[in-house]
């Protein structure tokens, strides 16, 4: 593909995520289009594919990385499906944009950190997508200025107003605290060493057997503390927040002050009822860095070191959830092509 051209985009995976970025690539991105769509469940895949001119429907993925119109990948599909997904692509060297997890584990991810390796160039983007978050990003900027002094601790909240019936206990953490996980990372540039979950006593309004709440400390290699309340079933909305409290001043985002009413003897404003909504300004322009980036042969957003990095926390932080106590973890050398 040359650098005028449109980047032909498969998408792996069409479920809500999936279904989300076909129709985003397809009419908000500039320099792509949606040229496969791919999902176990064929009808499925028809159904999607059936909303873009010229998009093809597969059951197959490696049948859509094989297709002339496809120069980039977008993999949408749950995590255990990941691995497979981006080996393919990078097979073929092809640019993919992975929605988290990298992988469910930390050997799988690092059987994906070696593929990328024996290529010997950088092809896959994490979507992490809050590092695209105009509050997030703001609140980057500003703890890279140092004005705030060293950050000692970052207390988040992420709540969803309920979770999916599949959901598990050990999902809070694989599915839901990865993003804080790798907001940590991110926001104070430090490796996470240890993991501790705290299990307050269930809300009723959780299924049964359910732990939800949760309450995660993660422990830096900077020194600095962050914690992370997560709550899937909290019935009333969709807010994730975070304080960084830092040795000259505290930082906060995520209080969905955009707009506030003030009638009839009260004041109030409403609140997102879902990550789609919440983070579509993120998504947006996560897609469309990942599509430049792609396009000029470049990787700009979080790498297979980020996904691994993620992966191996959430899997400390598994067995430390199951276990009890605090689990360390552990992370191999980081590797040149991610230095
Ligand atoms: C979901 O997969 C997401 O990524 C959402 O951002 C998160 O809030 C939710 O808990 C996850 O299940």
């Amino acid at each position: 593909m040359s650098r005028s051209e449109t980047l032909g985009v498969a998408v792996i995976g069409a479920g809500r995520m999936g279904a989300d970025h076909v129709r985003r690539v397809d009419r908000v991105t500039s320099g792509a289009r949606v040229t496969a769509v791919v999902d176990v469940d064929g009808e499925r895949a028809e159904a999607v594919a059936a909303r873009v001119d010229g998009c093809t429907a597969h059951t197959d993925p490696a049948a859509a990385l094989a297709a002339a119109d496809v120069d980039a990948v977008l993999v949408a599909s749950p995590g255990p499906a990941h691995e497979a997904a981006l080996l393919a692509a990078l097979e073929r060297d092809l640019p993919v944009l992975c929605e988290k997890p990298l992988t469910p584990d930390a050997a799988s991810a690092l059987r994906v950190l070696d593929a990328e390796q024996r290529l010997g160039h950088r092809r896959i983007q994490v979507g992490f997508m809050r590092r695209y978050d105009a509050e997030y990003t703001r609140l980057k900027a500003l703890l890279d200025t140092g004005q705030l002094g060293r950050p000692l601790m970052l207390h988040n909240r992420h709540r969803n107003v309920a979770g999916p019936p599949f959901f598990t206990s050990s999902m809070l953490i694989t599915d839901s605290v990865a993003h804080e996980v790798d907001a940590t990372r991110w926001l104070l540039g430090h490796e996470i060493r240890a993991v501790t979950v705290l299990r307050p006593t269930p809300s009723a309004h959780a299924p049964d057997t359910l732990q939800d709440p949760q309450f995660v400390v993660l422990e830096t290699d900077g020194g600095a503390l962050s914690d992370v309340e997560i709550f899937v079933n909290c019935g009333f909305g969709y807010q994730v927040q975070a304080e960084v409290v830092c040795e000259r001043g505290t930082a906060r985002i995520g209080d969905g002050h955009a707009l506030v009413t003030h009638t009839a003897g009260r004041w109030g404003g409403t609140i997102a009822q879902d990550w789609t909504e919440r983070f579509a300004d993120a998504y947006d322009r996560e897609v469309q860095a990942w599509v430049d980036a792609a396009r000029r042969g470049e990787v700009t957003g979080p790498g297979a070191w980020d996904g691994y990095a993620a992966s191996a926390v959430c899997e400390a932080g598994v067995r430390a959830l199951e276990e009890g106590g605090r689990v360390e973890v552990e992370l191999v050398e980081k590797p040149a092509l991610y230095r």
